[in-house]
């Protein structure tokens, strides 16, 4: 690759072991359910999740929409946070696809506040929408992959069943809420209905998301997932990269965090840079380049030019992602560079 990639951990590659087991994965029309790596790869993750059942969908992105679509009727309103990925980056498909509208909870560190939640769930009047679902996010991407606590997702399943409002959690990153954690994903999942599991980002497996909830629900999801030309056939050659995520990749994320938390206290020693450490959980950080007077684009271009690879935007803060193929000399050779090119 050359560059030092700290844009994303979706730039991740499949490993080794990875390409082996996808060129010798038994597949068939997963259409018809003959693929006998998707089942596997299907039940591995409702185990994992503690749920009945789960679907493997071509992206994150499909999973989300697909959950928002067979947990809502059209014209229903559906809880979420405003910083929340399904909100800000699905390109508007719950409003184009399941045709439902919004109340936006903001977050502190990713958290909704489960008040706040309560309060927003509508009552029974005839000008109003149904309130059909609540959404989380754990990891939360625009906190900086903070960890959304336990307690606070308990609150919300409960504040959910109260009102017979199913909850999905975008769990895209849930293996490293559960390493940031050290519980088992099944405690975390446990708090909601639906969740939905990326493959594609820290796990490393080329494609793919799972999602999983109960059994009735994931035979209607099956639906909608056909209906967005997420029907695909021998994908058994896709899923058998993403049951090596799950059972192995899952397990060495503490590895990314460690370098994340080394890369935070590195820029953070920078002058001009700075990082809130406590809020360095997992493999996301957000870094504040306002002290130099750039901006995230300027400073992903000078990062560019001497090998490194970051997310720039006209603000100042900037998403850095560490992940597999991120060593701690990397992490070092990032934190001098960024040194000498902010002060050029
Ligand atoms: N996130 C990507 C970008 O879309 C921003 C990234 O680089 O982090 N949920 C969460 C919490 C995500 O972070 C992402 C991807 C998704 C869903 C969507 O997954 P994909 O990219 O597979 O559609």
């Amino acid at each position: 690759m050359g560059f030092i990639d700290l844009r994303s951990d979706t730039v991740t590659q499949p490993t080794d072991e990875m390409r082996q087991a996808m060129y010798k994965a038994q597949v068939g029309d997963d259409v018809y359910r003959d693929d006998p790596t998707v089942n596997r790869l299907e039940e591995l993750v409702a185990r994992e999740m503690g749920k009945e059942a789960a679907l493997f969908t071509a992206s994150g992105t499909m999973a989300n929409q697909v959950a928002v679509m067979t947990h809502t009727r059209r014209g229903d309103e559906i809880i979420l946070g405003e910083k929340s990925h399904i909100y800000t980056y699905e390109v508007a498909g719950i409003a184009y696809l399941a045709g439902v509208q919004t109340a936006l909870v903001s977050e502190t560190d990713g958290s909704m506040d489960p008040k706040v939640v309560q309060a927003k769930v509508r009552a029974k009047d005839i000008h109003f929408p149904e309130t059909s679902l609540i959404c989380m996010e754990n990891t939360h991407n625009r906190a900086g992959g903070m960890v959304v606590p336990l307690d606070v997702m308990k609150e919300i399943h409960a504040i959910g069943e109260m009102h017979s409002i199913p909850v999905h959690l975008d769990g895209a990153r849930i293996y490293n809420a559960a390493t940031y954690l050290k519980v088992k994903a099944e405690e975390i999942a446990r708090y909601c209905d639906t969740v939905n599991v990326c493959l594609s980002k820290g796990l490393c497996a080329p494609i793919g998301s799972v999602l999983a909830g109960s059994r009735e629900f994931i035979e209607r999801a099956r639906k909608f997932r056909k209906m967005v030309g997420g029907g695909m056939r021998q994908v058994g050659i896709v899923a058998a990269a993403g049951i090596v995520a799950v059972e192995k990749m899952s397990k060495r994320l503490q590895q990314d965090h460690d370098n994340a938390m080394l890369l935070a206290k590195g820029l953070n020693e920078i002058e001009g840079v700075s990082v809130d450490l406590e809020k360095v959980q997992t493999n996301l950080i957000m870094v504040d380049f306002g002290g130099t007077g750039l901006n995230g684009i300027q400073v992903a271009k000078r990062l560019k030019e001497n090998g490194i690879l970051i997310n720039g935007s006209t603000a100042p803060v900037v998403r850095f992602a560490t992940h597999y193929y991120i060593t701690e000399s990397h992490v070092n050779n990032a934190v001098q560079t960024i040194n000498r090119v902010i002060k050029e």
